[in-house]
């Protein structure tokens, strides 16, 4: 089954991991500019100073996406670039930043998905509280109202915050990531309460204010358990640890999600935190429970679930030398079939995979191309197991590889890659990787190229010559060159012929002659086309040459080939049907 035609593909970004112009323009401070100022909290003391530049180089960066041939662009909207002290008076060359963003894109048919928060925080509203302020949502709400105000003309996909558990939980409980704090469980949940409450007050201000009928989704971390067979108590233990709230920790689905989507939080939240439960009326839940149209899962990896012998979810060892990412990650491409079915079950609500990708060591190879076939297989076996999610009639919208560039992995700082676009930070050069011509073929082709041959022949096949493979036989029907396949799958024409023949043990040159000759056979098998035609039809420009070459390959002219195919269809018996039973109608009827 191929993804629906409406499937969005997309990739995302963040303001503070691309942008750079950290105080530019009247960009005011955010909590991560001083994060990172501070020793030792980023990795060798990166800082996103600079990132990728893209507050300079956006217009050549959408350039890129269409390259790749997104249909979609998430990225964040920085809240201090447009309201430097986090309220009152607007940085106009701020919000224009993102308005002249979002012309870009349209310009090019990329359709913009707005995210409100993805962890800059002002620093201005950190000195009055942060989170922990109950003003927050207010100030949260009016920032919202403000760019829904200037973008909304335009934009029609909202996300109001990205994964409150790592900004609150890594931000304020373990201080790992900005603003580095370690606070009492009870004081971590009350600031997670305001940003709930925060993203009800946004999504209403969303709904009062568009100006064009709005998505709008939130996009939570998703924390995914798979079972470790498909037996009822595998799956059943694995559901009901995805779905469980843990003691002394935020890495939870549920505490997060029922607030939003079902109106309360969990019962077995209330019990695991006990009383570190935070402060709140029942009313809360009138402003945080808000309609939305998506539920974003942002997605990395899955933890494998089995049922022990009193059906109780445990989780085996992870073997030795299990595949993981630079990151540590493992691969679990499992997570983006049993999270979309697990999360659409609970929240009945659509899914669109918000980030999806793994770090890699990528570089800038000899013949200058990146080479990451480990971020390709990655892609590919996560999205084969979203195709089997969405054949299962999981209603899952669309996917947003992370990320479009590489970038600032906040305390990592620029020691992970996930980009399909490698970064070189010293020039901001972008090579795209070969990942990302992957995955224009992949959305070029609305996911129908996705590699379903565990083991298979093809499988062995470099992605540059399955690339060449799929240019041959898409485009037998127009003349084309070696050097237009080079030129599509960006590489020097030499180095293509080199590598396939040394693959495929042919040369290019001969297996293109043999699949347009191939076509051609094909074509002459209908009775009243032409020799002209054929050759047309078969990529030849000039039908003597076409005649020479078939003769060559095959022996026979192409008229020759004709009359012998149809005068052996003559000489075939037809295949003649006794009726075993001459009462049924049937059989008399094909007689008759
Ligand atoms: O880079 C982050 C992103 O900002 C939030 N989700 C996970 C990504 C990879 O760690």
């Amino acid at each position: 089954m191929s993804f629906p035609p409406n499937f969005v593909w997309g990739a995302s970004t963040s303001s503070y991991q691309i942008e750079g112009g950290w105080n530019e323009d009247g960009k005011g401070l955010s909590i991560w500019d001083v994060f990172a100022r501070q020793p030792g909290r980023i990795w060798e003391g990166h800082t996103g100073d600079i990132a990728c530049d893209h507050y300079h180089r956006y217009k050549s960066d959408v350039d890129l996406m269409q390259e790749v041939g997104l249909k979609a662009y998430r990225f964040s909207i920085s809240w201090p670039r447009v309201l430097p002290q986090g309220t009152g008076s607007v940085n106009q060359a701020g919000i224009d930043f993102y308005d002249k963003l979002v012309d870009e894109l349209l310009a090019r048919n990329i359709q913009p998905w707005v995210t409100l928060f993805h962890w800059d925080f002002p620093h201005a509203l950190f000195l009055r509280g942060g989170w922990l302020n109950p003003e927050s949502p207010k100030w949260f709400e009016r920032y919202t109202a403000l760019v829904v105000e200037r973008l909304s003309d335009r934009v029609v996909h909202w996300m109001t915050i990205n994964e409150p558990q790592c900004f609150i939980g890594l931000g304020l409980f373990n201080g790992e990531q900005a603003p580095g704090l370690k606070l009492d469980l009870r004081d971590v949940l009350q600031a997670g309460h305001h940003s709930l409450l925060a993203h009800g007050r946004a999504v209403q201000a969303i709904r009062a204010g568009a100006r064009r009928k709005p998505m709008i989704g939130w996009s939570p971390a998703s924390l995914v358990c798979y079972p470790a067979t498909e037996s009822s108590e595998d799956i059943e233990a694995a559901r009901r640890a995805t779905l469980d709230v843990r003691q002394g920790t935020l890495w939870n689905n549920r505490w997060w999600g029922d607030a939003v989507v079902l109106g309360h939080y969990p019962e077995e939240g209330l019990k695991a935190y006990g009383a570190a439960v935070p402060h709140f009326r029942s009313s809360d839940f009138d402003t945080i429970h808000q309609p939305i149209d998506f539920y974003g899962c942002s997605m990395y990896e899955g933890v494998l679930t089995k049922a022990d012998i009193n059906g109780e979810p445990i989780h085996p060892p992870t073997p030795i030398g299990y595949p993981r990412t630079t990151a540590l990650w493992k691969k679990t491409p499992e997570c983006l079939y049993w999270g979309p079915r697990f999360f659409a079950d609970h929240y009945k609500l659509p899914i669109v995979i918000t980030e999806s990708g793994m770090s890699n060591c990528d570089w800038i190879s000899v013949d200058g191309r990146v080479h990451d076939p480990a971020r390709i297989d990655f892609m590919n076996t996560y999205l084969l197991q979203l195709q089997r999610a969405l054949s299962n009639g999981i209603d899952v919208r669309g996917y947003f590889a992370w990320s479009l560039l590489d970038n600032f992995e906040w305390s990592e700082g620029y020691k992970q890659r996930y980009g399909l676009i490698h970064v070189d930070y010293q020039t901001q050069q972008r090579t795209l990787k070969d990942s990302a011509y992957w995955y224009r073929e992949l959305i070029a082709s609305n996911g129908t190229t996705l590699e379903d041959i565990p083991g298979g022949e093809a499988e062995k096949l470099p992605y540059i010559v399955k690339g060449t493979m799929r240019y041959i036989h898409t485009h037998v029907g127009v003349p084309f060159l070696v050097k237009d396949i080079a030129t599509h799958l960006r590489c020097h024409p030499d180095f293509l012929s080199r590598k396939f023949k040394h693959h495929v043990a042919v040369d290019l040159s001969y297996y293109i002659r043999k699949v347009r000759i191939e076509r051609a056979q094909e074509l002459l098998k209908n009775q009243g086309i032409r020799v002209a035609e054929v050759a047309e039809q078969s990529g030849f420009v000039d039908p003597v040459n076409f005649s020479k070459v078939f003769h060559r390959t095959t022996g026979l002219t192409p008229s020759q080939f004709k009359q012998q195919y149809f005068k052996k269809l003559e000489g075939t018996t037809p295949i003649s049907i006794k009726p075993e039973n001459p009462r049924s109608s049937r059989v008399h009827q094909w007689h008759g």
